[in-house]
């Protein structure tokens, strides 16, 4: 067999906060699910990561606790470290980026393109918050985007459009520690002339894409880079906490943290090889031209792993024997939005790993995000789905399946695996279907496609409760004991088949479903076959699954918002009760859209024309912001016909109609009644 050499790295995430399910869905689960699933094949693989411990936003946090810096990462790498491992995160390292190997690594580079004289001194204003006495690095400077006018831009980059540009571009500057605005100071510092590479980084780019089918967001990203023109990019920063500049007259100074931090996983790397008291380890992944490189990320880190990691290492390439190779592919996830809204701690709105894992296991939150990964798009978490998945398709598909064969095979055959003599046509095609899913699955993640692998998966256990019913065992375990066997000798192999086709995304309960069979995993190709033979014994079966109860996932949706030490806001606590009474007397009906149009200096009404099946009326409504005249006319929507009537800027309105608000800048979503129903229908 052609066993690939493999390494894979994910994102380092910052030592400066908790690991929260939307970075998990970004960058972690779908790179464990692919490893995992490669050590299955029998590839030889190393999945890399580790704390990023530089940066401005650790020295914020340690000024605002008065503690050092090295408080606040040390306490943020062992509880993300605590995370990740109680996740199921199958790094072979966890490294950090404080480790005196990580230094020597990046000064090692930084030194190289100053020797080669690649690095270019310039003079350039900085912003510099005259309050606190600092140069304010990127991310504590805001202001709107020279290029798409988006209010919450960094210095140098924007988040919303993708732009890089210089910091005195930024309109509008406000520091992000003293809210003061900034001065532009003049400092110097070292630039690396990415603009050279932009050439051969195009080149790069069509060429592993060509190849290796790179993902469109991730392409478009890039285009729009070049579409710009590269920039010469500045490689150091007035601070002191970080890898120290080496060179003389570079007092004060650190590498800028992005620079060093891709370097990162080289020196995990490294780390790792004198753990394993292997020191060719590092350089086989590396730089054997055999291995292929792939680095997993969220969309906001693009741009660092496609142009400057690259540009990086090909100016290292350029001058040294030993070559690094070049991710070949950045399979970059969208973002993972909480409930309809971004996570935000001080909002008090998401969930963090920890949190999450102290009320319930790891591996339905792993089904829930793996099933519903940002693949292609930003996607939610929502509570109600992860109850639903976790009861009606983990509990109720797989584990059923699962279990309803145990304990036949426990009632009727002793708890051993009976034989599969004289096949019929249904047990011939079951078996076929097993043996097409490891290829079908694999070549699904092999291509990064992890959200339809998971639908694959979860489609064989329903083909397995399909084929239990249709076989009818219940039956035959009276009628003819020779078909029954063979229904469960198959249905037991076919759980051989999930437990490893699951083992990527629900790796503990995969470990109880071997225990269970007590038997060993195979060669992932191999796993779809009928592995487990006729008279072999099996163990008690354990529940896998336990279902969610409502009272506890309203528990949950009840904290949301709420931030500790806070009282909890209005819209979290009861609403005042009404009498069944109370409600009869708003007459709710259907009314048909019959004219829409704006009305004159206000931005956010509508005056319309409806039809309420026995008069017409005219209602003024709020919703300009969320819809065009046009595409109203026709719509069936409910209103409140007993409303007394309102003069709305000057204008008669007789009802108010009825949208859900869907608290995204006071946009609303009509309610609207199924095409069929006729005007004037009421509501009870
Ligand atoms: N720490 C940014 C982030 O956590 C950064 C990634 C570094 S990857 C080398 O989003
Ligand atoms: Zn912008």
């Amino acid at each position: 067999m052609n066993r690939e050499k493999v390494l894979v790295t994910s994102a380092l995430p910052y030592a400066n906060g908790r690991i929260h399910l939307g970075h998990l869905s970004g960058a972690y689960l779908p790179a464990d699910i692919y490893v995992r699933y490669k050590r299955l094949k029998g590839d030889d693989i190393i999945y890399i990561c580790g704390s990023d411990e530089h940066g401005v936003p650790i020295t914020i946090t340690a000024d605002k606790e008065k503690v050092s810096p090295k408080v606040i990462i040390d306490r943020y790498h062992e509880l993300n470290k605590s995370a990740f491992e109680k996740f199921g995160m199958s790094f072979d390292i966890y490294s950090r980026t404080s480790l005196p190997i990580h230094h020597k690594t990046a000064q090692e580079f930084f030194k190289c393109y100053y020797d080669q004289e690649l690095l270019v001194e310039k003079k350039s204003m900085q912003f510099y918050d005259e309050k606190v006495k600092m140069f304010l690095p990127d991310r504590y400077v805001e202001g709107t985007c020279p290029r798409c006018g988006y209010e919450e831009a960094r210095s140098d980059e924007c988040e919303k459009c993708g732009s890089l540009y210089e910091p005195s571009e930024l309109i509008n500057p406000k520091s992000k520690i003293s809210g003061e605005t900034p001065v532009l100071k003049e400092t110097s510092h070292w630039y690396f002339p990415l603009g050279k590479y932009q050439e051969r980084l195009e080149k790069y780019i069509a060429g592993m894409s060509e190849k290796y089918g790179w993902k469109d967001n991730v392409l478009q990203y890039c285009r729009s880079w070049f579409k710009d023109g590269l920039k010469d990019r500045a490689y150091t920063r007035d601070l002191d906490w970080g890898v120290k500049v080496p060179i003389d007259g570079a007092e004060g100074k650190v590498l800028y943290v992005w620079f060093e931090a891709v370097l990162g996983y080289i020196s995990a790397t490294k780390e790792l090889s004198e753990i394993r008291n292997n020191s060719g380890l590092w350089k086989k992944y590396w730089q054997d031209t055999g291995t292929k490189y792939i680095a997993f990320i969220g969309k906001d880190n693009i741009v660092f792993h496609t142009i400057i990691f690259p540009a990086m290492l090909m100016a290292w390439n350029d001058v040294s024997e030993e070559k690094y190779l070049l991710p070949q592919n950045v399979p970059a996830n969208e973002f993972l939005n909480f409930e309809g809204k971004k996570f935000s701690k001080s909002r008090g709105w998401g969930v963090d790993v920890l949190e999450f894992l102290e009320i319930f296991p790891s591996d339905p939150l792993r089904y829930t995000l793996a099933a519903n990964l940002p693949e292609n798009k930003d996607t939610d978490f929502y509570w109600k789905e992860f109850q639903g998945r976790n009861n009606g398709e983990l509990a109720d598909i797989l584990g059923n399946f699962i279990n309803r064969t145990f304990t036949f095979a426990f009632k009727h055959f002793d708890g051993k695996v009976p034989a599969a003599d004289n096949l019929d046509k249904i047990d011939l095609e079951m078996i076929e279907l097993m043996k097409s899913y490891p290829g079908k699955v694999g070549s699904l993640i092999e291509r990064y496609k992890i959200k339809d692998a998971v639908f694959e998966m979860m489609n064989l256990a329903r083909a397995g409760n399909k084929y239990f019913n249709d076989s009818e065992p219940w039956v035959s375990v009276k009628k003819n004991k020779e078909k029954c066997a063979a229904t469960i000798n198959i249905c037991l192999n076919a759980i051989y088949t999930l437990g490893e086709l699951f083992e990527p995304v629900v790796p503990f309960s995969s470990e109880k479903i071997f225990k269970m069979l007590n038997t060993q995993k195979c060669e992932w190709e191999k796993c779809g076959e009928l592995n487990l033979k006729a008279g072999h014994k099996l163990n008690q079966p354990e529940i896998l699954f336990t279902k969610i109860e409502d009272n506890v996932i309203e528990e949950q949706i009840n904290k949301l918002g709420v931030v500790e030490g806070e009282a909890p806001k209005s819209e979290t606590t009861k609403d005042e009760e009404i009498t069944i009474e109370d409600f009869k007397r708003v007459k709710l009906k259907v009314a048909k859209i019959i004219s829409a149009e704006r009305v004159k200096k206000s931005e956010k009404l509508l005056k319309l024309q409806i039809d309420l099946g026995t008069e017409q009326r005219q209602v003024v409504a709020g919703i300009a912001k969320s819809y065009e005249p046009e595409e109203l006319i026709g719509k069936k929507i409910m209103v409140v016909a007993n409303l007394k009537p309102a003069k709305l800027f000057g204008l008669d309105s007789q009802g108010m109609i009825l949208a859900l608000d869907t608290a995204e800048n006071g946009k609303v979503k009509l309610i609207e009644a199924d095409a069929s129903i006729e005007p004037g229908t009421t509501a009870k």
